[in-house]
């Protein structure tokens, strides 16, 4: 493991701050690279998720932070713009027109620069940088233009798009660049790091070292949470809230269109619709947690959902026993963790995702050894869970057909499932992850 100083970028900075003071952020990713970072006397520098916040370094934990300052025409313009309305739609297979302005990118480029700024400053020498995601394109190579002592690694969270996709963008010559400055960039699956290649070789003549590093969760906490009593208990009322259903459903999932939640939907209205679903014995629960609420194509994908939620409601409810329930909030991770206990058949039907952690904290959770996990082909988690259920969810008739293999799921067949599933997650967790990619970089 390595012993040089590991910094880390990221847009968001691991913590989080509420009237009583600063909170660790959840996720797996804080989490496992909190005592990475202490051990080594590191730095995370990231934005605080508050515009105009100028506040200058702290401490939290025993790990130094960074925050680097966004404006308010930032949050617009580099946020919502750039990364969100732009590279997210599409590295995620164009599922949405992304709008191409020079005042985002120029925006984009500044922040970038600022990241940089403070990387360049305070990353001690021979220190480790590892820089996050989509947001952050542009500083290996504006770090390494200043700092050619330490080593930069790049992770991305999300996909990267085939060659013809990414060719759209119009600075796409300038992001390649960008990501040139790193000594290892690494991805979910070979795919990303193959279109990576790809696009190297097309725009720069020359490849970056790269690979694929599939994130997982923390197995530990997940299960610990699994197993409290409360857990258990809280799942035992949400069942009776729900009315004693024979089968329920779940999806759980950030309110985006990546998510494929209106297709899911519509493959349970139509399965209630032709009586292949009874209501009066099944019910199906959607959280849908809200996020990035001022892009427009986020304020449309709502809207949607929720018209469908009212059209299946409206039909297929009796008095006291709505067909749906659907949740537009963020759960606490307890309320989380006892509805995968309470959710029979969990689908993950994502048009497109990174890698998407709901999938493996399902089968974590599930320490009776039950439950069906129905997974897209287009999650990045379908390369390692080979028993989920694997659907094509752009096709409503292959969507329809998995959850009717869900439901109807014979018992020992699911319990084989599970029992591999869940042994694929334990034997790869988030700590190994990391120690994964960095022994990668600095070997
Ligand atoms: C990006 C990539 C990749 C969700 N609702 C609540 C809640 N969550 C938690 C889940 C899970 C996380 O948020 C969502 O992670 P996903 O992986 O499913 O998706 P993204 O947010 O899109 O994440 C993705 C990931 O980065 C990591 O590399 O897997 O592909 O898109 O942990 O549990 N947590 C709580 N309440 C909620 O209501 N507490």
């Amino acid at each position: 493991m390595t012993i040089r100083p590991i910094v880390v970028a990221a847009n968001r900075l691991p913590v989080t701050r509420t009237p009583a003071g600063w909170n660790p952020s959840p996720g797996g990713l804080v989490r496992a690279m909190l005592p990475l970072l202490r051990a080594s006397g590191g730095t995370w520098v990231g934005w605080t998720g508050i515009a105009d916040d100028d506040i200058g370094p702290f401490e939290h934990d025993g790990v130094k932070l960074q925050p680097v300052s966004v404006s308010a025409a930032e949050v617009q313009d580099y946020y919502e713009g750039f990364a969100n309305d732009t590279l997210w739609p599409l590295y995620h297979d164009a599922l949405r027109e992304s709008t191409y302005s020079v005042r985002h990118w120029d925006a984009y480029v500044a922040v970038n620069q600022r990241f940089a700024d403070h990387l360049a400053e305070l990353a001690p020498s021979d220190a480790v940088v590892w820089v996050h995601d989509y947001h952050l394109q542009l500083v290996p190579q504006m770090l390494r233009r200043r700092r050619d002592d330490v080593l930069i690694g790049f992770f991305f969270h999300i996909p990267f798009p085939p060659v013809e996709l990414f060719m759209r963008l119009p600075w796409r010559t300038e992001i390649a660049a960008g990501l040139a400055g790193c000594d290892l960039v690494g991805f979910q699956r070979s795919i990303n790091a193959a279109n990576f290649t790809s696009v190297c070789e097309e725009l720069l003549g020359r490849t970056t070292r790269c690979g694929a590093y599939p994130i997982s969760i923390d197995v530990a906490e997940l299960e610990a949470i699994a197993a409290g009593r409360d857990t258990r208990q809280r799942s035992n009322r949400y069942r009776t809230r729900l009315g004693e259903p024979e089968v329920v459903l779940l999806g759980v999932d950030r309110l985006d269109y990546t998510k494929g939640i209106s297709q899911r939907l519509r493959a349970y209205q139509s399965l209630l619709d032709d009586g292949t679903l009874d209501a009066e014995r099944c019910v199906m629960v959607q959280v849908a947690t809200p996020t990035r609420e001022g892009v427009e194509h986020y304020q449309n994908e709502r809207k949607e959902i929720e018209q469908l939620v009212g059209e299946i409601n409206g039909v297929h409810s009796r008095l006291g026993h709505p067909a749906l329930h659907y949740l537009y909030q963020s759960l606490a991770l307890e309320e989380l963790v006892a509805l995968y206990r309470t959710g029979d058949v969990m689908i993950v039907t994502p048009l497109r995702d990174g890698m998407n952690l709901v999938a493996k904290e399902y089968v974590t959770t599930r320490l009776d050894g039950d439950g069906v996990l129905v997974l897209s082909e287009f999650a990045g988690a379908a390369d390692e869970l080979l028993d989920a259920v694997l659907v094509n969810p752009h096709d409503p008739a292959a969507l329809r057909t998995a959850i009717v293999t869900g439901v109807e799921m014979h018992r020992h067949e699911r319990r084989a499932r599970m029992a591999s599933l869940r042994e694929v997650v334990r034997a790869s967790d988030v700590q190994g992850w990391a120690e994964r990619f960095l022994a990668e970089l600095t070997g």
